[in-house]
């Protein structure tokens, strides 16, 4: 038997979740691994980090008396957070994730305690490695709250009616329709900017009629709508469209498209910066994220169109597959069948 036996921790990295239950949950497991190798050195081994649920596992490993080790890629050097004072660095690659096959390789055992993608792929790789070997006993997987925003996986949760058809258009097309877009006039009654062509909106009374009829939709999106009809996204051309301007720290609140006004497709294109859309289930209260890649069509019908809000948080940047993306200015055009009362 070896002199001494390494547990690696794994949660969440960043302190927005329930510290209380993360800082229990090892204690008792720290109590157990006590009692159970009281003549071994024990070996935390986890992020080389001083935040989340890393430094909670260094603390309570000093108080216990085990050894610390943080293992990590180059890149935790830079993070603003600082570095556990622990016994040994094990540092393996550049970027995080770099070294998650070395980090499986070295320990016996492991904990997750909650943590986003780079934790739970580590879970299944160790998993793999010792899929024949007492598994059972050597990891154990915990979820608790987390507070924080929450991380864009794309997961494929079914939304009825809800389609996003990615790469509708080219860039090149992308640029020509921002380059119409930015020749029209831009309204500023609200945070963001908007533009309304065919019937105008109003947001506050949230109705439509007639007497709304403005400019139609301009001659240069005739190809997009072809393409739409052609696509059998809208089984009718439609009649309205708003074009929304974000600047980064800017989004739409969530809602759901009023349902009296317009029919039953509601339709985006999205130009310019990626976007985050949170969609939240009346009936369910189920919350969903939906990443809008720059060209893409998404279209909401049915359950998404009337039984779901749907919306972008005002941030300046958002947490995509765990890393951190700067949000660039977004321009979206939404297309509607008005009905008239
Ligand atoms: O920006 C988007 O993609 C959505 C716009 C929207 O929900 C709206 O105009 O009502």
């Amino acid at each position: 038997m070896s002199d001494s036996i390494k547990f690696g921790v794994v949660g969440f990295s960043k302190n927005q979740f329930d510290k209380k239950a993360a800082y229990q949950i090892l204690e008792g497991l720290f109590l157990q691994i006590k009692a159970k190798h009281s003549k071994r050195i024990v070996e935390i081994v986890s992020g080389y980090t001083n935040s989340g649920v890393p430094k909670i596992a260094y603390e309570l490993a000093e108080k216990f008396g085990f050894k610390t080790v943080g293992f990590s890629a180059k890149q935790a050097l830079k993070v603003k957070s600082g570095l556990f004072p622990v016994n040994e660095v094990i540092m393996h690659g550049e970027y995080f994730g770099d070294e998650s096959e070395a980090f499986v390789n070295y320990i016996d055992g492991l904990i997750r305690v909650g943590g986003g993608p780079q934790s739970r792929k580590e879970c299944e790789m160790f998993k793999a490695l010792h899929a024949t070997n007492s598994l059972v006993s050597r990891i154990k997987e915990f979820e608790i709250d987390w507070y924080g925003e929450k991380p864009i996986q794309n997961v494929n949760v079914v939304i009825k009616g809800l389609r996003l058809v990615e790469d509708f258009i080219t860039k090149e097309t992308q640029q020509a329709l921002i380059d119409q877009i930015d020749q029209g006039v831009w309204l500023s009654e609200l945070k963001r900017r908007v533009q309304h062509y065919g019937y105008k909106y109003d947001y506050r009374a949230r109705a439509i009629n007639e007497s709304m009829k403005v400019a139609p939709l301009p001659d240069w999106v005739n190809p997009i709508i072809e393409k739409m009809l052609v696509g059998g996204v809208f089984p009718t051309a439609p009649d309205q469209m708003i074009i929304n301007e974000y600047q980064p720290g800017q989004g739409i609140a969530a809602h759901v498209d009023c349902v009296p006004c317009f029919g039953e497709q509601i339709i985006s294109l999205s130009l310019g910066s990626t976007a985050v859309m949170e969609f939240k289930g009346l009936k369910t209260n189920q919350k969903i994220t939906k990443l809008l890649t720059p060209g893409s069509l998404l279209v909401m019908e049915g359950d998404a169109r009337y039984n779901w809000q749907h919306g972008i948080p005002p941030r300046k940047s958002d947490l995509i597959n765990g890393k951190r993306k700067q949000r660039s200015r977004r321009l979206s055009l939404t297309f509607r069948k008005v009905i008239l009362g």
